[in-house]
């Protein structure tokens, strides 16, 4: 029992409010209980205007979810303009993970691939064995090719370095806590899935590709073809999850990229450039080539480029080098400050921003590519294929762990649009640690199996409520452990709704140094110089 003076003090206490309080602070604190509890009570999810939540409408005309809710799939599939595509399921993975690799087919079967039968190709780099092949074509009618990788496609390039070389570096990175770092087998996987898969013999025969991986998750039925949507709608690249890379596994991969690029001046740069770099060029100039904002413009103004960063310091730098001019020209004449200026402005070092090289920075985001639907013809294009042959003469993929789903989103930028580019928002998908899990559209029909062998999957389903803007067709989302990637840290999902909302081919520098530089010389001669009608007395 607590004693009797402790059970008194809340009385104390409102006897003191009683006799201290003013009639103003009580109407304070009534209106505070009354809103309080009120606005909790009636409070709808929260939507942020610019920021993309889970109960959001995110269509635009650049990229919209390729239906609304289920559609019939029998329908869907008699209907004389559907075409099955060139397309099958990728996945690398080792003779153990073999339980998880059931999990995934079992998974993809019963949502999506039981109505489809798209074929899956298995890669690995060693054989597989005859149990690994034999289970798997137990779970799925549909084809399987299986293939042992070819060790010059998987090991590093010999030439490159001496194995000393590499070992020690990758070691080192363990040493340094860098995730995965030193697993030398993930850095070879990374490189494969960068520059290597699209090469393999099977995998090109085939035009389009999705890549999944063992212990994956699938949450909604897909009732369509995606291949044949994303062809319907010129998509070449599709994703479900974006999140922002671990600074430590790329420090130099950025670096690399724009030197690749200033290697090749005719690259013209797609827009889906600007979904990852953020650009500090704040101040329109007139040689400012925006295609390429690489050429090199060693002017003055130029110089001012460099050293502004953000929009709040734009007059004021333009300010002091109008009071550092004028000082030049005119000494002390009409400017105590001007040397004062000078002086400050020798001592200063262009702000550091981390990553920031020629007024660019990369902001970590990319596509997260354990999921991918894409076509591969986009890999085989110079641009991205060179791309990736320089990164690997850099020796980033043992010096640093580069991942490819920095690599492919990074260079894949450089020839793709933003409307290239489709976010599958209706696809329910989790791997590892994150999940994207679409809220159930209106539009929802029964499930019919198709000869779904995998039918305990489904034991104790139960759909979703639907909701306005949903988008799913019939998901059951796990709502423990994992949060919707849309709701959390959603930095590089939003960068995504701002610029699908936005759309801009090249960006373009918001200020126009001529003309903040006309009227800050105005002002600066208002308070510097005796005015006409001074002159006059
Ligand atoms: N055959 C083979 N497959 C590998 C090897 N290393 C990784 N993989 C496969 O490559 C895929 C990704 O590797 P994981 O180690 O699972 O990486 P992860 O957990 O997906 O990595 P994050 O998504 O970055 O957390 C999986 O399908 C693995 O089975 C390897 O040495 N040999
Ligand atoms: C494949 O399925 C058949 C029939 O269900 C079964 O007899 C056989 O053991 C299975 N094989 C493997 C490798 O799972
Ligand atoms: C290491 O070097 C040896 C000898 O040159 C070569 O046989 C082997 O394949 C190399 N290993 C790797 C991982 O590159
Ligand atoms: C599928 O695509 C590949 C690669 O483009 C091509 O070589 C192959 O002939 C195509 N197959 C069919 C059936 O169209
Ligand atoms: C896709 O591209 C073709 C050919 O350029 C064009 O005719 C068609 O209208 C485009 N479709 C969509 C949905 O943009
Ligand atoms: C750009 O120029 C480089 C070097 O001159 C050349 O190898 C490459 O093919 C060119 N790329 C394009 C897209 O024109
Ligand atoms: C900047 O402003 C000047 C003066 O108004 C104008 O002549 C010039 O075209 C503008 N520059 C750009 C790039 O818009």
């Amino acid at each position: 029992m607590l004693p009797k003076r402790y059970l008194l003090l809340p009385l104390k206490v409102f006897q003191h409010m009683l006799e201290n309080f003013s009639p103003i602070t009580w109407i304070l604190i009534t209106t505070f209980i009354i809103t309080v509890p009120t606005l909790i009570l009636t409070s709808q999810p929260e939507i942020n205007i610019g920021l993309l939540n889970s109960y959001q409408d995110t269509n635009t005309k650049i990229d919209k979810t390729f239906t609304n809710g289920c559609i019939d799939t029998t329908l869907y599939l008699n209907n004389e303009k559907y075409v099955k595509q060139n397309a099958t399921f990728i996945m690398l993975t080792r003779n153990n993970e073999l339980n998880e690799v059931i999990e995934s087919i079992k998974s993809i079967e019963t949502h999506f691939n039981q109505w489809f039968q798209y074929p899956y190709v298995f890669l690995n780099d060693e054989p597989f064995t005859d149990l690994f092949k034999q289970t798997l074509q137990n779970i799925t009618d549909s084809n399987i090719f299986f293939d042992t990788i070819d060790p010059i496609d998987w090991n590093f390039n010999n030439e490159v370095s001496s194995n000393q070389t590499i070992k020690t570096n990758i070691n080192l990175q363990g040493d340094r806590g860098i995730l995965y770092g030193d697993m030398e087998s993930y850095h070879k996987m990374c490189r494969y899935y960068s520059g290597k898969f699209y090469k393999n013999k099977i995998v090109q025969n085939f035009d389009w590709y999705w890549r999944i991986e063992p212990s994956v998750k699938f949450f909604c039925d897909i009732s369509y073809d995606p291949f044949f949507e994303m062809s319907n709608f010129n998509k070449s690249y599709a994703f479900t999850i974006m999140i922002p890379e671990l600074y430590s596994t790329v420090p130099n991969l950025f670096r690399t990229t724009l030197s690749y690029l200033k290697l090749n001046p005719n690259i013209s740069l797609g827009s889906l450039w600007n979904v990852f770099t953020n650009d500090y060029n704040k101040l329109d100039l007139d040689n400012y080539d925006n295609k390429n904002p690489l050429i090199e413009i060693d002017t003055n103004s130029n110089y001012l480029n460099k050293i502004v960063n953000y929009d709040e310091e734009v007059y004021d730098k333009i300010y002091e080098k109008i009071e550092i001019d004028s000082f030049l020209r005119e000494g002390y004449q009409y400017n105590d400050d001007g040397l004062k200026k000078i002086i400050k402005k020798a001592r200063s070092k262009i702000p550091l921003i981390d990553d920031k090289f020629n007024n660019l920075e990369y902001n970590l985001c990319h596509f997260w590519s354990n999921f991918e639907i894409a076509k591969l013809s986009i890999y085989q294009d110079p641009i991205y294929d060179n791309y990736f042959n320089y990164l690997e003469d850099q020796g980033g993929f043992w010096k640093e762990r580069w991942g490819d789903a920095p690599v492919h989103s990074l260079g894949l930028s450089m020839i793709l649009d933003i409307d290239d580019v489709h976010y599958f928002r209706d696809i329910g998908y989790r791997h590892d640690t994150l999940q994207h899990c679409p809220k159930n559209h209106p539009n929802q029909l029964p499930y019919i199996s198709n000869n779904d062998k995998n039918w305990n999957e489904r034991k104790g389903i139960k759909y979703d409520n639907v909701y306005a803007y949903g988008t799913g067709c019939r998901c059951e989302c796990p709502t423990k452990l994992r949060r919707e990637t849309e709701d959390n840290n959603a930095f590089c999902i939003n960068k995504w709704y701002d610029l699908t909302h936005n759309p801009i081919k090249h960006r373009k520098p918001q200020f126009n140094l001529t003309e903040i530089t006309n009227k800050l010389e105005k002002d600066f001669q208002r308070n510097h110089k005796p005015s006409n009608d001074d002159q006059s007395i």
